[in-house]
């Protein structure tokens, strides 16, 4: 049976990424930070008590700018494939944390690839980097595929644009098995809770159930090509079963403004929503309420817009073409843009009512410093 090792294991990728390898027979090893609070709830699901005999899930402390940890655990693990998925993933926060962003997401992904030559294992080891759309940036050409020039427009996205080349250099001058899956956004009910569809979807929940009265939000103009992860993490396993290293776009081919994917949300709760105002002065209103449970005032502010969610240098535009993937390796998603915002709305309305029942019967503001 074969061996993984998935840095970024508890994040929402490494969490469905680890699911899917364990359900094919796989033994995983993860890597996870260590942390002051516990960040394994994306995983607890799958934990094993590391006394049982053979253990298939097995979670090692690490860290990306730690090449001496890197390359002692590739040593003990010897895994048939690396999934590279750990980074500082926050487009946003990168402008805040420059030059850690380049040591983790840029230089993480060199320690990885030397770690796996050095120790000789260019023969064995095959490696998936978390390559991502954010490298096409400024907008060159529509439809995003393998081919299209790169334009990045963050420190995320430059730190992304050396992982990416110096992936494709190892497997030029190496020999190495090593691919770049360029992935364009995907979520899920487990998507960190500051990524934009995640955000709108609490939201949404929260303000459903009346545990909020309105939010917050950047630009409405962006427009993202939304996938679901589930589908996703399956095509990072089938890029490295294929008979070449290659680079292989992920994407839906379709296309939706931060605007609407809020609409579409706020549907799922039955609520109808009018946008008034432009720019930084842009508010949205409830206009009809048809679900049951879910009752407010028609005019009821739900959001504002505020600049402090606007980024220096912003992405206007993505949408891919993932046609390479398609016909090569017969990739398909199972999960369009409407069974997503579902899902999520499904997960949040479902973690909402726990804290409305928190809520209600005064668990709510434990205060351990009373
Ligand atoms: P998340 O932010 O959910 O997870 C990131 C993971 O990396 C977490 O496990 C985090 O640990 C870990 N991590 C961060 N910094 C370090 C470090 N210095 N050392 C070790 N681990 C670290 O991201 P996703 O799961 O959404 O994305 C996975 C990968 O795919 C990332 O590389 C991302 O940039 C890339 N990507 C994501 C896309 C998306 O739409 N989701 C699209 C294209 C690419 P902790 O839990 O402790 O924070
Ligand atoms: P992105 O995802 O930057 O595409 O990176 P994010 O959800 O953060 O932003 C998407 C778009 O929404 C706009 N936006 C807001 N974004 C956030 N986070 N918060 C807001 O309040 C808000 N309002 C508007 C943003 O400006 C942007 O245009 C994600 C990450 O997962 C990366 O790691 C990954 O590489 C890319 O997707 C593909």
């Amino acid at each position: 049976m074969k061996v993984a090792l998935i840095t970024g294991v508890t994040g929402q990728d490494g969490a469905y990424l680890s699911e899917f390898l364990l359900k094919k027979g796989y033994t995983v090893h993860g890597l996870k930070r260590r942390s002051s609070l516990l960040n394994t709830d994306r995983i607890d699901h799958l934990y094993e008590d590391p006394h049982v005999e053979h253990q298939r899930f097995i979670l090692h402390y690490g860290d990306m700018t730690d090449s001496t940890n890197l390359t002692r655990l590739i040593q003990s693990i010897m895994p048939d494939e690396i999934y590279n998925l750990a980074a500082m993933s926050h487009v946003q926060v990168s402008f805040e944390m420059p030059e850690y962003t380049s040591n983790a997401d840029g230089l993480g992904t060199l320690r990885i690839l030397e770690a796996v030559r050095l120790l000789g294992l260019e023969k064995k080891t095959r490696i998936y980097q978390a390559s991502t759309s954010e490298l096409y940036g400024k907008v060159q050409e529509v439809p995003q595929s393998e081919t299209t020039p790169f334009y990045p427009r963050s420190p995320y996205a430059v730190a992304k644009m050396y992982a990416y080349w110096i992936t494709v250099n190892y497997r030029e001058a190496y020999g190495i098995y090593a691919c770049n899956g360029i992935l364009f956004n995907h979520e899920s009910p487990i998507r960190g809770e500051t990524f934009v569809t995640r955000k709108i979807t609490r939201a949404a929940a929260r303000i459903a159930l009346g545990l909020q009265d309105k939010f917050y939000i950047g630009n409405l103009d962006a427009q993202r090509d939304w996938g679901h992860a589930k589908d996703y993490v399956r095509m990072m396993w089938m890029i490295l079963q294929a008979d070449e290293p290659e680079d292989w776009v992920i994407a839906t081919g379709t296309t939706t403004t931060v605007r609407d994917f809020i609409r579409m949300a706020f549907k799922e709760v039955g609520m109808e929503l009018e946008f008034k105002g432009t720019g930084v002065h842009e508010k949205a209103y409830i206009t009809s309420c048809s679900h049951p449970d879910y009752q407010l005032e028609k005019g009821h502010e739900i959001l504002s817009v505020d600049p402090k969610y606007f980024r220096p240098t912003e992405v206007e535009l993505l949408i891919g073409d993932a046609t390479k993937a398609k016909e090569k390796l017969g990739w398909e998603c199972e999960y369009q843009l409407p069974e997503l915002v579902k899902d999520m709305m499904k997960g949040d309305l479902k973690l909402m009512r726990k804290d409305q029942f928190l809520k209600d019967n005064g668990y709510d503001t434990l205060n351990y410093f009373e």
